[in-house]
């Protein structure tokens, strides 16, 4: 049996893998700092009740006033009191700050690259993973639990006002807005290509903040939508993406 001192929470599916863009992001993080972990699997039904039980604060606050619970969320024993943290870019700074790589030319968010770091988060949500969802949101539930497919459908057309089947995008519609996001992926392409020194990734051959974000977008993708989102990802900017995930793959492992 591994012992660690860190439990990192996730959410589980019907596949061997999780599909979490946000979870992903986390666990990216991990794996590059060769961090012993445990994951503690919990579906999206179970978090608030989870969260409460061991401490973790909530996100955020929902419509009516009560605190929102999300995963990532991660616990390090290591320190008394435990460390009890969620979001995901929080814990990578906190696993940044406890855990620093002696080779400074490793850090994912140096404090001074804050300001960018969350500019590039806010453009990367609103503009790719946001814009999955009408695409996805059929893969998604399919993938879910069978306890979380219930929770799924309730909390999304609550969201909604409609049911799942018509989020999804259908026909010329689709197809629209497949362009959008291939869009939103082209100018990455192009700002990368621009920027690129050594390597595949944002800030050459070691691993950036940003790379956990667009990495675990990317996953998100290649397991939800193994047939139609990962098929086009990987066809467009001439393969970039495709070498973009092969060097990714060496930290993807799920313990
Ligand atoms: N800002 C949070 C967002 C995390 C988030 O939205 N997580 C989703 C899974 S991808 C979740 O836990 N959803 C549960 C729910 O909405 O009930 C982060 O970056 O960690």
């Amino acid at each position: 049996m591994t012992t660690s001192n860190i439990t990192f929470l996730d959410i589980p599916t019907v596949l061997p893998v999780p599909f979490s863009a946000n979870t992903w992001k986390v666990r990216l993080v991990l794996n590059y700092k060769k961090l012993t972990y445990i994951t503690r699997w919990v579906e999206t039904t179970d978090i608030a009740s989870v969260c409460k039980s061991l401490g973790i604060p909530p996100t955020s606050t929902l419509p009516d006033g009560t605190p929102k619970y999300t995963l990532p969320a991660l616990i390090d024993n290591t320190t008394s009191p435990p460390a009890l943290l969620s979001d995901s870019t929080p814990i990578i700074e906190y696993l940044e700050r406890t855990y620093p790589d002696r080779d400074p030319s490793r850090a994912l968010c140096p404090p001074a690259s804050r300001a960018l770091h969350a500019l590039f988060e806010y453009h990367a949500t609103h503009s790719i993973l946001e814009q999955l969802l009408p695409v996805m949101v059929m893969h998604m539930y399919d993938k879910k639990t069978p306890r979380d497919r219930v929770h799924f459908r309730e909390r999304i057309e609550a969201a909604f006002g409609k049911k799942l089947e018509d989020i999804e995008l259908r026909g010329k519609e689709r197809e629209e807005h497949w362009k959008k996001i291939e869009g939103a992926f082209d100018l990455l392409a192009t700002f990368m290509q621009a920027g690129s020194t050594a390597g595949e990734l944002f800030t050459g051959p070691n691993l950036s903040l940003a790379d956990c974000t667009l990495g675990g977008i990317l996953l998100a993708c290649r397991y939800v939508s193994p047939d139609e989102a990962w098929i086009k990802v990987l066809a467009w900017n001439d393969g970039k993406w495709k070498r973009y995930m092969a060097v990714l793959e060496e930290w993807t492992a799920v313990v």
